[in-house]
């Protein structure tokens, strides 16, 4: 049998990008078929593997499109990163090196005021008012401990009274007592003990005595007059 005339049939679902030659062999007499695309084959096995120049080796403008564009959200996640990076280190270096202003002892995140004068309890709550802050309020026992050390076993008053209700300790800011492991002790009685002994209204302001440790806190009457413990935002302080 023979013929003389061949007929190949190509049929694409999508245009192709690359330049084929589809050879159809038969007997001894080979025809050929030169097919001219553009665009990419739908083969699977085509879709990742680069298109290469035949003549020049270069990627094909599709994939380096394609590596540009993973490039670009890989700079964008380690720009990310970096921000996350910079803005940790910040806070943290702000918290080692929180600043003061003059006079006033820095603790975390607060300002601490150890004054020179002496008053009494409510002439020095309105004093740290007016600085911008308010009689210490000791809500860890690190704070207590910091306290204890800047005091250097001198008294000041800090911010808790019972004068609206005896025996109900409120701090300056109106929230209560929840911890009364810093109360002191005098000869063997516990404090508060509301001693009456110089004032009839008894004992109704706290005072740190640093001389007895973390338990230095004595109720003491609020018109004797003694040093005071202001804390203050280092943004609210008025020079
Ligand atoms: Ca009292
Ligand atoms: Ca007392």
């Amino acid at each position: 049998m023979s013929a003389d005339i061949h007929y190949a049939t190509v049929n694409f679902s999508q245009k192709k990008l690359n330049k084929e030659v589809l050879r159809i062999q038969e007997g001894d007499t080979s025809t050929y078929a030169e097919v001219k695309v553009s665009g990419r084959s739908d083969s699977p096995s085509s879709i990742d593997e680069p298109v290469t120049d035949k003549n020049s080796g270069e990627k094909a403008p599709g994939d380096l499109q394609r590596r540009v564009v993973k490039l670009r959200w890989v700079f964008i996640i380690l720009a990310l990163l970096c921000l996350v990076l910079v803005i940790t280190f910040s806070l943290h270096f702000k918290s080692i090196n929180y600043t003061c202003p003059q006079l006033w002892r820095p603790f975390q995140s607060k300002c601490y005021f150890f004054s020179t004068v002496e008053m009494n309890w409510t002439l020095s709550q309105d004093n740290c008012t007016a600085m911008g802050g308010h009689l210490v309020i000791i809500e860890s026992e690190d704070e207590q401990e910091f306290l204890q050390q800047e005091a250097n076993n001198t008294q000041y008053w800090i911010g808790l009274t019972d004068s609206e209700t005896e025996g109900k300790w409120l701090w300056v800011d109106k929230s209560p007592l929840h911890d009364p492991k810093f109360w002191g002790e005098r000869n063997g009685i516990k404090e508060p003990d509301n001693y009456n002994n110089t004032d009839p209204n008894g004992e109704d302001c706290a005072r740190l005595n640093t001389d007895k440790g973390l338990k230095g806190w004595f109720d003491v009457s609020c018109g004797r007059n003694s040093k005071w413990a202001c804390e203050a935002q280092d943004k609210n302080i008025k020079l």
